[in-house]
């Protein structure tokens, strides 16, 4: 398992997005842990490659060939955490999304997976969404999660904003708002009155489960 981790991790880093695939198929045909294998192999590898650019060690274009590479992987795995969906016992409805300005969806994108795989009603709106958008959507559809993220220090203030617009249009007592996203903490979701933060998808799903009922 290790050796199969370590060759996730520098197929990314070397945005080797054929690699990446074929390593994610043979994942599934070996039946290793899909989660493991994202967290502790191809999370490490895109994580390793924000560091090298944040150094200066790799360029904008090799950030980009290692978000493609990260994304064919997710692409092959995520259908295989996605179980038992959400619908009519589903355990609450969650509106997700990547905060406007923001386009990394890549983290969100595994949250949404997860919360849907055990057991809730997701609603995904993407990346780069309005702050409006978060609040007119959790009102139509009833949710009881709003789940915003942020990978840009620039963009974690549009998660106060939902906040603000929930309290504005008279809704923060009927939806629960969760934050992540690298940038954030459980601090940072006290200062602006979140609900909640998540570290990571397993912690999202604990976290909506434990506020849900
Ligand atoms: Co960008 N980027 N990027 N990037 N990028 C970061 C975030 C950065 C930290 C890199 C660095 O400097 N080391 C840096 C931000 C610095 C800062 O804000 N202080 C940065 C920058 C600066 C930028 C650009 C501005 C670069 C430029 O153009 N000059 C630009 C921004 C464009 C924009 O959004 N307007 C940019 C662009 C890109 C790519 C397009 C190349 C690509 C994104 C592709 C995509 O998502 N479709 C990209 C990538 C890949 C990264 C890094 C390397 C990796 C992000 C990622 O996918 N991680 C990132 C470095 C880093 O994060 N260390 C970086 C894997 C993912 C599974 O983890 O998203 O953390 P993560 O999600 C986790 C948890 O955080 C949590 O669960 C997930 C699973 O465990 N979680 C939640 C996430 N959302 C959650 C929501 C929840 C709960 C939990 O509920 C609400």
């Amino acid at each position: 398992m290790k050796e199969h981790l370590d060759n996730c991790r520098q197929a990314i880093i070397d945005g080797d997005a054929e690699r990446s695939e074929a390593l994610a198929r043979l994942t599934l045909e070996k039946k290793m842990d899909v989660l493991e294998v994202i967290e502790k192999g191809f999370v490490e590898g895109i994580r390793e490659v924000g560091r090298l650019w944040e150094e200066g060690e790799l360029f904008l274009p090799e950030l980009v060939i290692g978000a493609d590479a990260m994304k064919k992987a997710m692409d092959v795995l995520q259908p295989s955490l996605e179980g038992g969906k959400g619908g009519k016992d589903s355990l609450g409805h969650v509106v997700i999304g990547t905060i406007e300005g923001d386009i990394h969806d890549i983290g969100k994108t595994l949250v949404a997976t997860m919360l849907s795989a055990n057991g809730f009603e997701v609603t995904d709106l993407g990346a780069d969404v309005p702050v409006a958008k978060f609040v007119e959507t959790a009102a139509d559809k009833g949710a009881d999660w709003i789940a915003v993220s942020a990978l840009l220090t620039t963009t974690m203030p549009g998660q106060r904003k939902v906040i603000e617009q929930l309290k504005a249009k008279s809704l923060r007592s009927e939806v629960k708002v969760m934050v992540g996203g690298a940038p954030c903490s459980a601090e940072w979701a006290s200062e602006i009155g979140a609900d909640g933060y998540a570290g990571d998808a397993v912690a999202a799903v604990a976290l909506a489960k434990g506020k849900a009922g």
